[in-house]
C-alpha cells in the first residue's frame, strides 16, 4: 500500500489502541462532565484538533457550524486526516483516529480534563459520545467519507462525490467533522450555546494568532455569523484589556523559543493601580499561575531594577523595587507552549503549572527580552520605571503611616476614638458596629440604636471623598485612624483578628451617588487593607429603604421603585384612602425611631453581605473613580447610581 510522506507519523505516534467502550461507560472520566459543560467540551475538543492542525502550520481557517438539525460541524483547511491503511491493523489511519482510544493512562482518567485536549485523540472520545458522527477528508484531490454511530463505523472510508456539509467552504484539502451529541449521555442538554462558544472561540483566536475562525449559527430564521482573526495574538489581548484605560506605552510583545518550549509574553502598564495578569499553557488558562508566571514576575522585577541602576535612576539600595511594586497598573499575558506530555499541573483545581524546569527558562527569556526592549525604547522604559518607582515610594510611605497608626493605637492603649459610641457587649461575636456617613445620620443612629450590642462610628464622607489620593494615604486620615482603632485588629503586617472588636461591620450610607461613592471607598479600603474581615464574612452593607408608604396606620417601607408600585397596588386593594409616599433622600431624613425600624433593627433590616468579589469590584470602580479621565468617571457614576437603586 502506498505510504505518503504526510502520513509518516502513523505507527509510533498513534500508540493506540483500545476500543471506545470505557468512554461510554464512564463519560465523565474522559470529557469532564456530562452536563452542558461536557457537551461544549466535546465541541471544543474537535475545534482544538483543527487548531492543532493550524498550529502545525497547515490549516489557515477553522469553520464552526451549528446546524439546523442540532448537530455541530467543525471544518479545517489543513492536510486532512490521512486515509491510508495502517500497517498491521487492517484499518485506515482515519478510522483508527476516530474509533480507537489512545491507550496509556496519560490521556485517560481524570488527567484528561486538565491536559486540555487529548491532542488529537479527543476525536474518538467525541465519536463515542455522539449519537452519530461523520468525517469527510479532502486530500489528494479526492473527497473521502466515513460514518459512525455511537463510535462504531457504519461505512468504510468511501470516496464520495458530494459533501454533506451544509455550507460550502473554499479549500483544497482539510477535515470536516459533524456530530450529533448522544442525549442518553448528555442528559442535561444537547443544545449548543452560541454565546458560550463565541467566547471560547474568541479566546482561542487570541491565543492562536493568524488563524481565521468563522462561526455560524444556522439554527434560527436568520443566520448568525461571527469571525475572529488576530494578527498579533496575545498582544491584541493586552490591547483589548487596556482598551478603556490609559496605557503608559505601546504594548510590549516578545517571543522566545528554547528547545521544544516556546515562551510568549505581552505586557503594558496603564495609569491605574490594579493588576491584570493572565497565563496560559498550550491554550489552557492557568488560573493559579505556576512556574512560568513566577519566572516572568522575577524577570520583570530584575529587568526593571537592572535598568534603573544602569541609567542611574536607582542610585542606592533603598531605591530598588520589589515584586509588589511592579504589579500596580500591570497588564500582562504569559503564554507558554510545551510538549503536552511533559506538562504537570498542580493544585486543587489543576490550575497551576508545576514544571520546575520552566521557571528559569521563562525567567531568562523574559529578562533578555525586556532588557533588549528597554535598551531600544528608552522613553517607554522611563515611563515604566517611573510608575514602578512611584509604587515603591508609596509602599514605603504606607508602611511608615501604618507604623504611625499602630504606635498611636498602642500609645492610647484602650482609649477609643471620641466619635465612637461603643456598645456595652464585649463579646465580638455578638457586637456590631455601624459605619455611618455624616454626623447627622450618625446622631440619629446613636439615639436609635440598641446600645447593648450596636456601636456607631460616624465617618465624614467629605474627607474620604474629596481627595483624589492614593488609598495608602487614607491611612493617614484621622477618620480612618479612628476606624482602625475602633475595630481593634490593627492594620498592615500586625493584623490580629482575635482582637477585632466586632464581628458585624455594617456600612450605612445614603442611597444616592455620594453614598454609593463612600461605600465604594470603604469597601476598597477593607479590600486592600483588611481583606481578612471580608473573607471571614464580617462586612455588610445596610440597605435603607427608598420609600415610606403610609395609609392611616398601615406603614410600609420599600427598597426599590418596582417594589413601591407593587406594594401601592396592594395597599389600594384594601380600604379606600390616600396613600402618602415619602421618598428618603438620605439617612438624615429619618428620625431615630424610623432609622431603627427600617435599617438597624435585626428583625426588619436588610443587610447585603459583602463577599470578596463585591469588594474587588469596588476596588476596580474606585480605581476608575480616582482616574484622571473625567468623562468615563462621570458616565460610570451615573450608570452605577441607577443600578444602585435597583440592586438589593
Ligand atoms: C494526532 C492525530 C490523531 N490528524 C493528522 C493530520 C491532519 C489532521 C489530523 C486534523 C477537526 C475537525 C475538522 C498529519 C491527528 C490526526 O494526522 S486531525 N487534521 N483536523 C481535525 O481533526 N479537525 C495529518 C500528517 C500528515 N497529514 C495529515
Amino acid at each position: 500500500m502506498a505510504k505518503t510522506n504526510s502520513s509518516d507519523y502513523s505507527a509510533q505516534q498513534i500508540q493506540v489502541l483500545e476500543g471506545l467502550e470505557p468512554v461510554r461507560k464512564r463519560p465523565g472520566m474522559y470529557i469532564g462532565s456530562t452536563d452542558s459543560t461536557g457537551l461544549h467540551e466535546s465541541l471544543r475538543e474537535i475545534v482544538d484538533n483543527a487548531v492543532d492542525e493550524a498550529l502545525a502550520g497547515f490549516a489557515k481557517n477553522v469553520w464552526i457550524l451549528l446546524n439546523k438539525d442540532g448537530s455541530a460541524t467543525v471544518v479545517d483547511d489543513g492536510r486532512g486526516i490521512p486515509v491510508d491503511m495502517m500497517p498491521g491493523y487492517n484499518k485506515s489511519a482515519l478510522e483508527m483516529v476516530m474509533t480507537k482510544l489512545h491507550a496509556g493512562g496519560k490521556f485517560g482518567g481524570s488527567a484528561y480534563k486538565v491536559s486540555g485536549g487529548l491532542h488529537g485523540v479527543g476525536s474518538s472520545v467525541v465519536n463515542a459520545l455522539s449519537d452519530w458522527l461523520w468525517v469527510e477528508v479532502k486530500r489528494d484531490g479526492k473527497l473521502y467519507r466515513q460514518e459512525y454511530k455511537r463510535g462504531e463505523a457504519q461505512t468504510s472510508v468511501d470516496v464520495v462525490k458530494d459533501t454533506k456539509l451544509a455550507l460550502e467552504v473554499e479549500r483544497e484539502t482539510g477535515t470536516t467533522v459533524t456530530f450529533f451529541p448522544d442525549a442518553s449521555i448528555f442528559t442535561q442538554t444537547i443544545e449548543f450555546d452560541f454565546d458560550f462558544i463565541k467566547k471560547v472561540l474568541r479566546d482561542r483566536a487570541y491565543l492562536v494568532p493568524k488563524v481565521y475562525f468563522h462561526f455560524y449559527d444556522l439554527r434560527g430564521e436568520e443566520i448568525k455569523e461571527v469571525n475572529y482573526y488576530f494578527e498579533s495574538g496575545i498582544k491584541a489581548l493586552i490591547e483589548k484589556i487596556n482598551e478603556n484605560k490609559n496605557p503608559l506605552h505601546k504594548a510590549i510583545y516578545m517571543q522566545k523559543i528554547v528547545g521544544d518550549v516556546e515562551v510568549e509574553f505581552s505586557l503594558q502598564y496603564n495609569d491605574t493601580y490594579t493588576e491584570s495578569v493572565e497565563s496560559f499553557v498550550n491554550v489552557i488558562p492557568t488560573i493559579n499561575g505556576g512556574t512560568h508566571l513566577t519566572g516572568f514576575r522575577m524577570a520583570l522585577t530584575r529587568a526593571i531594577n537592572d535598568y534603573g541602576k544602569k541609567i542611574g535612576a536607582f542610585k542606592n539600595e533603598e531605591d530598588s523595587v520589589i515584586g509588589d511594586d511592579t504589579r500596580e497598573g500591570l497588564t500582562a499575558v504569559v503564554y507558554l507552549k510545551m510538549p503536552q506530555d511533559r506538562i504537570q499541573f498542580e493544585g486543587q483545581t489543576k490550575g497551576k503549572l508545576g514544571n520546575s524546569e520552566i521557571q528559569p527558562l521563562v525567567q531568562q527569556a523574559t529578562k533578555e527580552g525586556l532588557q533588549m526592549y528597554f535598551e531600544e525604547n528608552p522613553a517607554d522604559a522611563k515611563r515604566i520605571l517611573e510608575k514602578v518607582y512611584l509604587a515603591a515610594k508609596a509602599r514605603l510611605a504606607a508602611k511608615a503611616a501604618k507604623e504611625a497608626v499602630i504606635r498611636k493605637g498602642a500609645l492610647e492603649g484602650s482609649s477609643l476614638p471620641g466619635k465612637l459610641a461603643d456598645c456595652q457587649e464585649k463579646d465580638p461575636a455578638l457586637s456590631e458596629i455601624y459605619l455611618v456617613e455624616g454626623d447627622s445620620a450618625g446622631g440619629s443612629a446613636k439615639s436609635g440604636r440598641d446600645r447593648k450590642f450596636q456601636a456607631i462610628l460616624p465617618l465624614k464622607g467629605k474627607i474620604l471623598n474629596t481627595e483624589r489620593a492614593r488609598l495608602d494615604k487614607m491611612i493617614e486620615h484621622e477618620e480612618v485612624k479612628a476606624l482602625i482603632i475602633a475595630l481593634g485588629a490593627g492594620i498592615g503586617d500586625v493584623i490580629n483578628m482575635d482582637k477585632l472588636r466586632y464581628h458585624r461591620i455594617i456600612i450605612m450610607t445614603d442611597a444616592d451617588v455620594d453614598g454609593e461613592h463612600i461605600e465604594t471607598l470603604i469597601l476598597t479600603f477593607f479590600y486592600r487593607h483588611l481583606p481578612e474581615i471580608i473573607r471571614r464574612g464580617y462586612l455588610y452593607v445596610a440597605m435603607p429603604p427608598l420609600f415610606k408608604l403610609q395609609k392611616g396606620k398601615d406603614i410600609r417601607y420599600v427598597y426599590t421603585e418596582e417594589e413601591r408600585d407593587i406594594v401601592m397596588t396592594d395597599m389600594k386593594k384594601g380600604s379606600n384612602g390616600n396613600i402618602s409616599v415619602q421618598r428618603y433622600k438620605g439617612l438624615g431624613e429619618m428620625n431615630a425611631e424610623q432609622l431603627w425600624d427600617t435599617t438597624m433593627n435585626p428583625e426588619n433590616r436588610v443587610l447585603k453581605h459583602v463577599n470578596i468579589n463585591d469588594a474587588e469590584e469596588a476596588d476596580q470602580v474606585f480605581t476608575m473613580l480616582m482616574g484622571d479621565e473625567v468623562p468615563p468617571r462621570k458616565h460610570f457614576i451615573q450608570s452605577n447610581a441607577i443600578s444602585a437603586t435597583l440592586d438589593i
